[in-house]
């Protein structure tokens, strides 16, 4: 149902907020940090960029890298924008030199790379490609000479092609799979990364992928078998989890990078944020509150019914494996208002007037900055959160000088970060933040149309250009703040 403000509404609005009694407490106090300090982040925050191995590589077919799924369905013309695939994309496989250059530049602490499965296991399993790791030894190499910090995700959609001959995720050989290559991984970098993220975004692929056929591999199943593909996906992740803990280094952290619903109350009142947080618990249910709580809630199974996923209490156990941080991607909002049915929340439509970013799914939203770690901070009592993703696409066009004006970007990030500053001055516990995204790069379906990048990349030339957007956060970083 939609709500609409009217004049006379908004006025009410506005006596609401202007009355203190009857606004929320806001949670944990504020730590002092007033007027100017208000405006910077804690010392030690954590700024970054992340990517992904398929959308940046390129070099689909050396050092005996195998196919993923991505390759076989990008190259059917039909599947994606004008046929564009990821065969070349920012071809950052050759110029990983300059792209982290391009990142010491702009004073970047840390970066959220993908390892492409396929290049490790050419058959997903098996037998260990010898040159696999070359590339990210050379470029990890790289990072850490400039002393950028990495992050490294293990999967981030380019599922090795022949594990579709079992059914990709369908199936729970590909968990283990999925574990014997983390733990390959983990035995390989934890020299050099301290910090691994086993799974990017399960709900994103899982129907894209597997519900709606629209993503790689392109699948159109039931109800029921995505919500089994889900659960066996949360397996995969928690046998991540253990395998890298039983194969890395001492102090190797472990977590997921999760694009949470971000349930916002649509009028800050206590009766609001509490159907928010509700909802918050879920609208999640599928993934992170499984994870964090070891079980499907009532009302998840109860919705779902005969199409409930099958699973056993140890694979529960496994799911649940603790974390040690959270990875909480942030794009469009959700709205929520309080509802007397149960349980006791309704998501509130977009208007068609809402307005939004170059992707129409992205609807601008900064209060799922803070409202989303908030709520999972006080659901959960998290250790450690990141944000591992944020970022919009602009319709980016050079002016004749070759300067890249994205103010709308600008303003995205700029009200994005200041809602992010609101948490963190009621003690969430946010320690870092990753831009998605470093450059311009192959956006899966929507190819080389749709730029999220902070720098211009121009595909005939491979020429990068770091846009007012990048010298804004270069500036946010300097900083430390936004003022
Ligand atoms: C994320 N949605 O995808 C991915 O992790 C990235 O690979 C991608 O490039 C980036 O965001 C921008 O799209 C999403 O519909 C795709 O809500 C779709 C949605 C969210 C994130």
């Amino acid at each position: 149902m939609r709500v609409r403000i009217n004049r006379r509404d908004f006025g009410r609005l506005l006596g609401l907020s202007a009355s203190a009694a009857t606004l929320p407490a806001a949670g944990a106090p504020n730590p002092g940090n007033k007027m100017a300090g208000d405006r910077k982040f804690p010392a030690g925050f954590l700024w970054g960029t992340a990517t992904s191995a398929y959308q940046i590589e390129g070099a689909t077919g050396e050092d005996g890298r195998g196919l993923s799924i991505w390759d076989t369905f990008s190259r059917v013309k039909t599947n994606t924008y004008t046929g564009n695939n990821g065969d070349v994309a920012d071809d950052h496989f050759h110029r990983y030199r300059e792209d982290i250059a391009l990142m010491h530049g702009l004073g970047i602490k840390a970066y959220q790379f993908s390892v492409s499965w396929s290049r490790i296991f050419p058959e997903g399993k098996g037998a260990v490609n010898p040159c696999g790791w070359d590339f990210y030894d050379r470029m990890l190499d790289a990072l850490l000479a400039v002393g950028i910090e990495p992050f490294c995700t293990l999967y981030h959609w380019d599922l090795p092609q022949a594990l579709m001959s079992g059914g990709g995720w369908q199936s729970l050989d590909t968990a283990k799979a999925f574990s014997d290559y983390s733990a390959n991984a983990a035995k390989h970098l934890s020299d050099r990364v301290k910090n691994f993220i086993t799974i990017s975004e399960v709900s994103t692929f899982v129907d894209d992928g597997y519900l709606y056929g629209s993503d790689a591999p392109g699948l159109k199943l039931s109800n029921a078998q995505v919500a089994q593909v889900a659960h066996n996906v949360l397996v995969g992740h928690g046998l991540a989890v253990r395998a890298v803990r039983a194969n890395a280094r001492a102090g190797t952290k472990v977590g997921i990078a999760d694009n949470a619903v971000s349930t916002c109350p649509v009028i800050e009142t206590r009766e609001h944020i509490d159907a928010a947080r509700i909802a918050y618990r879920e609208e999640n249910a599928r993934v992170l509150t499984v994870i964090q709580e070891g079980r499907y809630t009532d009302h998840y199974l109860k919705a779902l019914g005969a199409d409930a996923p099958k699973f056993t209490a140890e694979e529960l156990q496994v799911i649940s494996t603790p974390l040690d941080f959270t990875g909480l991607n942030i794009y469009e909002p959700t709205w929520v208002r309080a509802s007397s049915t149960a349980p006791g929340y309704e998501v509130v439509d977009m208007p068609k007037s809402y307005p939004r970013m170059a992707a129409g799914w992205l609807e601008f939203g900064p209060d799922g900055m803070y409202w989303s770690p908030k709520f999972a901070h006080e659901l959960w009592k998290l250790k450690d959160i990141y944000i591992t993703e944020n970022g919009a696409a602009s319709w980016d066009v050079p002016t004749s000088t070759g300067e890249v004006l994205d103010t709308d970007r600008i303003l995205f990030l700029r009200s994005y970060l200041t809602q992010l500053l609101r948490g963190i001055n009621e003690c969430v516990p946010v320690k870092g933040y990753f831009l998605w995204t470093l450059m311009d790069n192959y956006e899966w379906t929507d190819g080389y149309a749709m730029r999220f990048g902070i720098t211009y990349v121009d595909y005939k030339t491979q020429k990068r250009t770091v846009k007012l957007s990048g010298e804004f956060y270069k500036e946010v970083i300097a900083r430390n703040g936004l003022a």
